[in-house]
């Protein structure tokens, strides 16, 4: 005789509710835990082993998905905290893409977080644009101001977006999604 027996849930069973929530709760700690958070800690412009973690070397350090300096390692999809001061850019090179001298160059998905824009200030002093953003990045810039931008000679500064040249303009929060041909204006240039 065969005897049926009355369906009873299995220890798994009775977990896997609790295993979904762990392993989808897991998941959100990993995908919140990706964004790469790099402190500024100086206002000087440098890109130098000194010990410090300036506003160019955390552009540096996440356009490479390395350390550099006192900056942690980018990954791709990083935050920079940008506390207040006045970040005045001062290696002088305008036409160099690799963030070594002139404007930042920005090669990833990027946000910068500033103290507020009235606090904390990255200024070009007139020698380039502030910010070269390339055509795979998208950057969002949050409390910060951007002046003194200046776009290479012959250039109109008044065309596109961010195209204020070496005028001193505030922004709030922007987001950049760079399309090919974009003029190349004095506070950012996306290409
Ligand atoms: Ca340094
Ligand atoms: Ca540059």
């Amino acid at each position: 005789m065969i005897r049926s027996m009355p369906y009873a849930p299995t220890t798994l069973a009775k977990a896997l509710p609790s295993l979904l929530l762990a392993a989808i709760l897991t998941l959100g700690l990993l995908t919140s835990a990706r964004a790469a958070e790099i402190p500024v800690t100086t206002t000087d412009d440098n890109l130098t082993a000194n010990g410090d973690c300036s506003l160019r070397e955390a552009v540096q350090a996440a356009n490479a998905r390395a350390p550099v300096d006192a900056c942690p390692a980018g990954d791709g999809h990083d935050r920079i905290l940008l506390p207040a001061g006045v970040y005045p850019l001062q290696l002088v090179g305008a036409g160099e893409d690799d963030n070594r001298r002139g404007d930042l160059d920005i090669k990833g998905d990027l946000r910068i977080d500033g103290a507020g824009r009235e606090t904390t200030i990255v200024s070009g002093e007139e020698l380039d644009r502030v910010f070269h953003v390339q055509i795979t990045a998208t950057v969002v810039i949050s409390g910060v101001s951007i002046i003194n931008g200046h776009p290479p000679d012959g250039v109109d500064a008044t065309a596109g977006d961010g195209g204020d040249g070496g005028r001193r303009r505030r922004r709030r929060t922007r987001r950049w999604r760079p399309q090919r041909g974009t003029p190349a204006p004095g506070g950012l240039r996306a290409s």
